[in-house]
């Protein structure tokens, strides 16, 4: 059934149309506790929706909504190991890799009659050995010095989350290593990432699940050849590749030895992987204690999800504000706005996570759905949007959702640095709820002519995330926060957060079209004659 067809969304709706034209400032007029009530915190972080444009009453119907919707199932579900990823049939079992390692019978996690906890243990102490041997400078390399660059080869969910946690935790690396991470199949990627490097110091880490994505395999191919050129024969380059996956076959085909060889799990989707041994130059960068410190921040957020109260959830309420906005109050899009300039690349991984799981337009049984799923989500660390696009979030005409992040100590103590970098977080939320009004700019002497110009409707609601500082478990838990919500959106809307069906169109009219620029002789094109004109032109160009 549509969410969409149920009372409950109608519910919302006549709701929605009382308290349309009403103003955040009133709501916080009304209530001088509103901020402490519209707040909720666990694992070391704090959630306050206090600036969304939601009533008690609003609260209460989303909840009915998603209780309706079957969320709490959904969950148990998800934490059962059920094979959620309905259309690929198979579990999504992101929280095992994070699962302590425990005997007790409620800490098994059982995919098809196994226990996956030890297994998932089992390549951790592996992951862990290894990377202490790289950090110690005893992996050496076919010149016999120390391995000290690592270059991370993959694509999608086998790159966004380790680029992200190494940039999000460089505070913790070891500083003596460099890391790199190569992902597109413009050459450029590679030939950049490597000009500098010298190959006998560089370990290169394969990371795709499958071992058969065509970038990855091209960028690995290019590797070797560029390890062969500099090093000599085929032996002494196996000293410097490592592959993460779930494929040995094709490991093993490509040249890389089985030992050397981490793996995970077909329950284990791309964009929810970070955490498993495709996080390997993660704890190279960092040391297995801080990303077992990680793995610990996410367990923590998923304790919470799988045992707090809805309306005390992290995950629950971040997903309801998401769903109220988008669907009833009409955002197109979401901003992410990180206060933290370590989590620049926060925005990127989120922007697979949130719309490769849920930009879905038919439900889990195939029926084709009435209303919005994920929103286009996009972002840059504060305050370098406040010089550029926040003034669209100010004064423009479109409806943005912001969440704002921030942590209350900072890792690089530089003057006043810290403050100035809150105190604009703080006064952009508190700007865009409650704006300026014309008679408020008038009163400050405004001419009348720029009274207009520079007044601020205000009422563009925001979350603030707030956390102590950022650690190894305060990211593990902020990224869980994220999954789990995006799981209840897309429990909400009845669709299957873990497929991307979506990815394939594009990767079989690549390959077609890769033949056809292959070539030597003039192809016959049977494209739509724009298609045909521009690979004609291509061709051309590139002949000259
Ligand atoms: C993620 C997607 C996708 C995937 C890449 C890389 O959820 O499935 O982004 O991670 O296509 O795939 P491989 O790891 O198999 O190379």
């Amino acid at each position: 059934m549509l969410p969409s067809e149920r009372p409950q969304w109608s519910a919302l709706l006549r709701h929605f149309r009382q308290l349309e034209s009403r103003h955040l400032r009133e709501y916080f007029a009304e209530d001088p506790h509103r901020g402490q009530r519209f707040s909720a915190e666990a694992a070391g972080w704090y959630l306050d929706y206090s600036k969304q444009r939601i009533t008690d009453e609003t609260l209460r119907l989303l909840l009915e909504l998603a209780h309706a919707c079957g969320v709490r199932e959904r969950s148990a579900a998800l934490f059962r190991g059920d094979k959620v990823n309905v259309t690929e049939q198979r579990a999504a079992l992101h929280i095992a890799l994070r699962a302590p390692r425990g005997d007790h019978i409620d800490e098994r996690i059982v995919v098809d009659g196994r226990n996956v906890v030890p297994d998932v243990h089992a390549e951790l102490d592996h992951m862990a050995a290894f990377s202490s041997l790289v950090r110690a400078g005893e992996w050496k390399g076919a010149s016999g010095k120390r391995v000290r660059n690592v270059v991370n080869i993959g694509i999608g969910g086998s790159d966004l989350g380790p680029v992200m946690a190494y940039e999000a935790l460089r505070y913790y690396s070891d500083r003596d290593m460099t890391f790199r991470f190569v992902s597109n199949i413009d050459g450029t990627d590679f030939v950049e990432a490597v000009r500098d490097l010298a190959a006998d110091e560089t370990l290169f880490v394969i990371c795709s699940k499958t071992f058969t994505t065509s970038e990855t395999l091209a960028n690995a191919r290019a590797a070797r050849q560029w390890c062969l050129q500099a090093l000599g024969d085929r032996a002494a380059v196996s000293k410097h590749f490592v592959a993460v996956s779930t494929n040995a076959e094709e490991v093993v085909k490509f040249g890389i030895d089985a030992d050397n060889m981490f793996g995970f799990w077909d329950w284990v989707g791309g964009r929810y992987s970070m955490d498993s041994a495709v996080g390997l130059s993660t704890m190279i960068a960092i040391g297995a204690e801080n990303f077992r410190a990680m793995l610990a921040g996410f367990h923590a957020m998923d304790e919470h999800f799988r045992t707090a109260p809805p309306d005390r959830n992290l995950p629950w309420l971040h997903a309801l504000m998401a769903i109220w906005n988008n669907n009833f109050l009409g955002a197109s899009t979401s901003a992410v706005l990180p206060y933290e300039q370590y989590l620049k690349r926060f925005p990127a991984y989120l922007q697979q996570l949130v719309m490769e799981s849920n930009g879905k337009r038919v439900t889990v049984d195939g029926a084709a759905i009435d209303y919005h799923t994920a929103p286009v989500l996009w972002g840059e660390p504060g305050t370098n949007g406040q010089h550029s696009f926040y003034q669209l979030l100010h004064q423009g005409t479109r409806f943005v959702a912001c969440d704002f992040i921030g942590f209350c100590r900072s890792l690089s103590l530089l003057g006043d640095h810290h403050d100035l970098l809150m105190a604009n977080l703080f006064a952009q939320s508190e700007a865009l709820a409650f704006g300026k009004s014309s008679a408020e700019v008038a009163e400050e002497g405004v001419p009348d002519e720029l009274v207009a110009h520079r007044t601020f409707e205000g009422n563009q609601p925001s979350n603030t995330m707030l956390s102590e500082s950022l650690t190894p478990h305060s990211l593990g838990a902020l990224v869980a926060l994220y999954e789990h919500s995006v799981f209840v959106q897309g429990a909400i809307w009845n669709i299957d957060s873990f497929d991307q069906w979506g990815v394939e169109l594009g990767k079989a009219l690549a390959k077609r079209t890769a033949a056809e620029l292959a070539g030597g002789s003039e192809p016959e094109l049977t494209h739509d004659s724009s298609t045909n004109a521009l690979i004609r032109r291509y061709r051309a160009q590139r002949a000259r």
